[in-house]
């Protein structure tokens, strides 16, 4: 890019980039990653680790992985000698506090629409790594760096503690069934409250299915031989009262459905059965009559528009739409579909595939009025990044998997850790759902 030239006139020399590397290491389902160092002159090191979702958005940045039958075609070797060859160069000499002038080096370098030529997983890492650097050198906390001094509120975790769709080997169509601690009064409280739910909810499923139904699918939920989502739906609200816990008032559910997954030309097929868009809306309307459902994620296939749409009428002031592959973090979709067919954006970063664009949908769903919630990936690490990331654009909730495995837990022990940091001043986000659902 022919610059004004700023970008390399630092006030102090000691945030310009020295170096830029790339290694590749493993996610947490045992698939090659790849992890990004940004070192600065003042002797720094930025870190990111690429997460890999498995239930992926037609319209996400797209990995760039080697094929062949070496890591049996998922390995990373080819980004990283991009990381290491087109991306280092380039970046030498930039402030890495131009976040944005960095994310628009890496999409010029790139020169595609979906990253395919550097791959998202290379741009995602280079791109918080940055940050991360950037926030390191300047000696704050990265939430504070990215959310500046006001960032204080911790947002609420929905757990996925069960598991179905293509995370877990059992006959559940939905992909997750979360519980939504809102209630608490603060994170360390909705954390404990969710692991006591977790581990009695562990006990009961043992004593109803058998041992094997505690083994846990890719987020760390249970994976249960479950057929229908009311058999989860009736678990979670027993597990939730037997810990005692009030249902809805204080831990209400949700349900990530990832449509896309069960929809064959024109028809939803849940349970065996065929569906159209409106019985499947039925369908959770039924479940939302029993249920105090709070949040429903990718309820259709991401580009039936007519169904979001309906799934919001329907549930206003009941529960909030969540659009994941509906709106893959993507401004110019959140700007068409935002508050008409969702009313809620979930955030990750590699489906944009740097920071500045997720920033940019988190923006445009703001101003839509729209509940944001920051999101981790099935195939994820031990990066922290996203607790850093929901507390900086105060994000309304941050969904993380079941407390247990350490790519989850590394998120909500960084939550306990930025609650603590902030001390007093530290707020919890459980009030602002009572702003969007009035009935629980
Ligand atoms: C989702 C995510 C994360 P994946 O659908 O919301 O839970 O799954 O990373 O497989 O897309
Ligand atoms: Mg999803």
């Amino acid at each position: 890019m022919e610059g004004l030239g700023w970008d390399r006139v630092a006030v102090d020399n000691r945030f310009l980039i020295e170096r830029v590397r790339g290694l590749q290491v493993l996610d947490s389902r045992g698939n090659p990653t790849v992890k990004a160092y940004v070192y600065t002159r003042g002797g720094s090191t930025g870190w990111a680790i690429a997460p890999s979702g498995a239930s992926k958005g037609g319209r996400e940045a797209v990995e760039l992985r080697d094929g062949g039958r070496r890591w049996a075609g998922k390995g990373v070797k080819l980004a990283v000698a991009r990381l290491n060859e087109l991306v280092g160069p380039r970046l030498v000499g930039v402030d890495s506090r131009l976040q944005s002038y960095v994310d628009t080096l890496l999409r010029e370098i790139d020169g595609t629409s979906t990253k395919s030529r550097l791959g998202g997983n290379v741009t995602t890492a280079v791109s918080i790594a940055n940050a991360r650097a950037a926030a390191m050198e300047l000696g704050v906390e990265l939430f504070q760096y990215l959310g500046g001094p006001q960032a204080r509120l911790l947002p609420i975790p929905i757990l996925n503690v069960i598991n179905g769709g293509v995370h877990a080997g059992n006959e559940l169509d939905f992909q997750e069934f979360l519980i939504v601690p809102h209630g608490a009064p603060n994170f360390e409280e909705a954390l404990r409250w969710s692991v006591e739910i977790y581990h009695t909810l562990k006990k009961s499923l043992k004593e109803k299915y058998g041992s094997f139904s505690i083994n846990v699918g890719d987020e760390g939920g249970f994976a249960p031989p479950m057929k229908s989502a009311e058999e989860a739906l009736q678990a979670l609200t027993e597990a939730i009262e037997s810990a005692g816990f009030k249902l809805g008032e204080e831990v209400a559910l949700g349900i990530d459905a990832a449509a896309s997954q069960f929809y064959r030309e024109g028809v939803y097929i849940v349970g065996g059965r065929r569906l159209s868009r409106e019985d499947l809306l039925s369908y959770y309307e039924r479940l939302r009559g029993d249920y105090p459902i709070v949040y429903f994620e990718d309820p259709f296939h991401e580009d039936d528009v007519e169904g979001f749409a309906s799934a919001v009428e329907a549930f206003r002031e009941k529960a909030i739409i969540v659009g994941d592959d509906f709106l893959v973090t993507n401004r110019a979709l959140v700007e068409e579909r935002g508050g008409k067919a969702a009313t809620g954006l979930l955030v990750k970063v590699n489906q944009a595939g740097t920071l500045t664009e997720a920033l940019d949908a988190v923006t445009a769903a703001r101003d839509r009025g729209m509940a944001v919630v920051v999101s981790h990936r099935s195939g994820d690490s031990e990066d922290p990044f996203i607790a850093d990331l929901s507390v900086a654009v105060e994000a309304l909730m941050i969904k993380t998997g079941a407390p247990a495995r350490s790519e989850r837990t590394s998120k909500y022990n960084r939550l306990l850790e930025i609650e603590s940091l902030l001390g007093p001043s530290a707020a919890y986000s459980g009030f602002r759902l009572k702003r969007l659902v009035k009935h629980f």
